[in-house]
């Protein structure tokens, strides 16, 4: 999977990254590994899917069924230009696979997933075939990971899954009232953008509809911390989190109990079923 041309990261693109939160970087992966990644996660996508572009199609932890997904995950390449970037060895904990744009709205990562200390997660995502703007690339707001990381009090919510919706408006408000100039994930087949836990980041609206938008994100913490979900937590009452790192080899056991990730991540897709009823093109 692995071909030889990366190595290492740059100084500049390691004082680009902590000053711009975001960074793309072809590491130069076999193009055939990224092609046979595709044919192999694609059976498992939604009938809804195959019939129409659904924004919300995704398929959460497909390294558990699809080989490739999981040895991506566990580049070598990825970890060590992570440990490069924040000093402390990187830890795969989720993939999400996407055949289609998302139009997610922007948020932080630090809602979903916090650590003490903080900033010690990354999200590292793989263009699976070339992104341009037609096709709902990233969006992302360069420099926003300096702002505070806001949690759902910050906004006067009370904290809990219910109330994301309204966390999105204030974000979104948040985006206007700073002018925050946003910037676009065009990348080629392979290519992977990687952006800072407090980033602000979505997906943009899909021009061609018709098109699909084929990627992998993989979520990383960093060794050496504690871990836990913002979203959930109340006050000083953290929600912690025992991630369950994507494994080396293939020798892996599952853990049995469905994780908290995984309970949002089914309340977020029925959120999104709802809003595109009948929105199908
Ligand atoms: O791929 C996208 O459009 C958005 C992905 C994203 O926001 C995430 O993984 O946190």
């Amino acid at each position: 999977m692995e071909t030889t041309s990366f190595s290492r990261l740059s100084d500049e693109q390691i004082a680009s990254f902590h000053d711009r939160g975001v960074l793309k970087v072809d590491f130069d992966f076999d193009m055939q590994f990224l092609d046979r990644l595709l044919e192999h996660v694609y059976p498992h996508y939604d009938q809804d899917f195959r019939q129409h572009k659904v924004p919300f199609t995704r398929i959460q932890d497909a390294w558990k069924i699809v080989d490739e997904v999981r040895q991506l995950a566990v580049s070598k390449k990825i970890a060590t230009a992570l440990e490069q970037l924040l000093g402390r060895k990187a830890l795969p904990f989720q993939t999400l696979n996407f055949p289609v744009g998302t139009t997610q709205s922007p948020h932080s990562d630090t809602i979903h997933f916090n650590t003490i200390p903080t900033g010690y997660m990354v999200g590292v995502w793989i263009a699976l075939e070339d992104i341009d703007l037609e096709n709902g690339p990233l969006i992302y707001y360069p420099g926003s990971h300096k702002m505070p990381e806001y949690r759902m009090q910050d906004f006067d919510l009370e904290p809990g899954e219910n109330n994301y919706p309204q966390y999105e408006q204030a974000i979104r408000d948040l985006i206007e009232e700073n002018k925050l100039v946003p910037e676009y994930g065009i990348a080629k087949k392979g290519e992977a953008i990687s952006w800072h836990a407090n980033l602000l980041h979505g997906g943009a609206p899909l021009i061609d509809s018709s098109r699909s938008r084929h990627s992998q994100v993989i979520h990383f913490f960093f060794e050496g911390c504690e871990y836990y979900t913002p979203m959930i937590s109340k006050g000083e009452e953290l929600s912690y989190r025992q991630p369950h790192w994507i494994p080396e080899n293939t020798d892996f056991v599952l853990p049995e109990n469905e994780s908290i990730a995984k309970r949002a991540y089914r309340w977020l897709r029925n959120r999104f079923r709802k809003r595109n009823q009948g929105n199908h093109v």
